[in-house]
């Protein structure tokens, strides 16, 4: 009878219901499916009783038949959809937070001897001076003898300078580069040579056996030494502020003649006195003079025809001075939190 069919269709949907509900995962809920609407599940069971009613009721019992199945898939589908979704939910509960406040990065900073070496080379660039690399693994003669050191002068003791072997040395700074130029390119020249250079020191507040230089040289017809002071006077105004003055004591160095100290006002202070610049108002930050004429005749070049300037700053000077630092080995020790200190 078809009240009878009716009654199955509501009872298989009730029971269809209920398997839906404790359907946890696709997989459960596949079984769901072949068990009810699968080729040999319920719903075929039911099918097989419309040859019991008489020929008058089939078409509307297969019609209803028909309608629970299409009513009982679309449960099936929005059951889908709804494990779906809570599965998304799950994942979203594991996943970002968009509305929480940022970690920021952790960024790098340039080291201070870096720092101060690319203020002084973007000056000098800018100058139109060329930057000029050479290598830190030098021979005697470029280092001493081209420079005019004297074959017995002590820096070329193997106490002094680190030697390789007989002949090849660390540079102890960073001129053998100029006369290497020099040697290439005939005159006028403007240089400078930043780089490591390395002494045979030992370790203390002041001294490093490897610190920093940058060497410059102008090499022309008329070059005086009143050139070399308005070109310091800049790159110290460029470094440590617009308001550094620059003096000469005279001094020697085998390299030049006449050759002076170079000493600028104290940043600390302005020149007023502190403990910066021990009271005197004036920092000593390097040395220059006169390129001597036999270095000029050693590199190729005339000394009748052009005449030369040279100096050499220290790095790590210029970053203590203004990082205002009184212990080089604070910047060879990079600790991190210090560094990021100084950044
Ligand atoms: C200094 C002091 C004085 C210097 C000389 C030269 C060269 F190669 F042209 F002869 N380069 N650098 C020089 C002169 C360096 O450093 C304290």
């Amino acid at each position: 009878m078809f009240s009878d069919l009716t009654d199955q269709l509501d009872a298989l949907g009730a029971r269809l219901r209920e398997a839906l509900a404790s359907a946890g995962d696709h997989a459960a809920l596949e079984g769901v499916r072949v068990r009810f609407l699968g080729r040999s599940g319920e719903i075929t069971q039911v099918r097989r009783a419309i040859g019991t009613l008489s020929p008058a009721e089939r078409p509307a019992a297969g019609k209803a038949i028909n309608d629970a199945v299409a009513q009982f898939e679309a449960e099936l589908e929005s059951r889908s959809h709804e494990l779906d979704a809570r599965a998304l939910e799950g994942e979203l509960a594991l996943a970002i937070d968009v509305t929480f406040p940022g970690i920021a990065p952790a960024t790098g900073s340039l080291h201070p001897i870096r720092r101060a070496m690319e203020d002084a080379c973007r000056y000098f660039e800018r100058h139109g001076f060329a930057v000029v690399l050479g290598p830190e693994i030098e021979t005697e003669y470029y280092n001493f003898d081209a420079l005019n050191i004297p074959p017995d002068h002590p820096a070329r003791e193997g106490l002094d300078s680190f030697y390789l072997r007989p002949g090849l040395l660390l540079r102890t700074h960073t001129s053998p580069m100029q006369v290497r130029t020099m040697q290439a390119h005939p005159p006028p020249i403007a240089i400078v040579v930043p780089g490591k250079c390395y002494r045979r020191d030992a370790i203390d507040a002041r001294h490093s056996p490897m610190f920093h230089q940058i060497e410059g040289l102008l090499v022309a017809p008329g070059i005086h030494l009143g050139h070399l002071k308005g070109v310091l006077e800049g790159l110290f105004r460029e470094v440590f502020g617009p308001k550094q003055a620059v003096r000469f004591r005279p001094s020697f160095f085998p390299f030049v003649e006449p050759g002076a100290e170079v000493d600028t006002t104290c940043p600390g202070c302005g020149g007023e006195g502190c403990k910066t610049c021990g009271g005197s108002g004036w920092i000593e930050i390097g040395g220059s003079g006169m390129v001597h004429p036999d270095v000029l005749r050693e590199s190729g070049y005339d000394p009748a025809g052009v005449t030369g300037w040279a100096f050499g700053v220290g790095i790590e000077r210029i970053a203590m001075v203004r990082q205002d630092i009184d212990d080089i080995r604070v910047l060879f020790e990079n600790d991190p939190r210090v560094l990021e200190q100084l950044a």
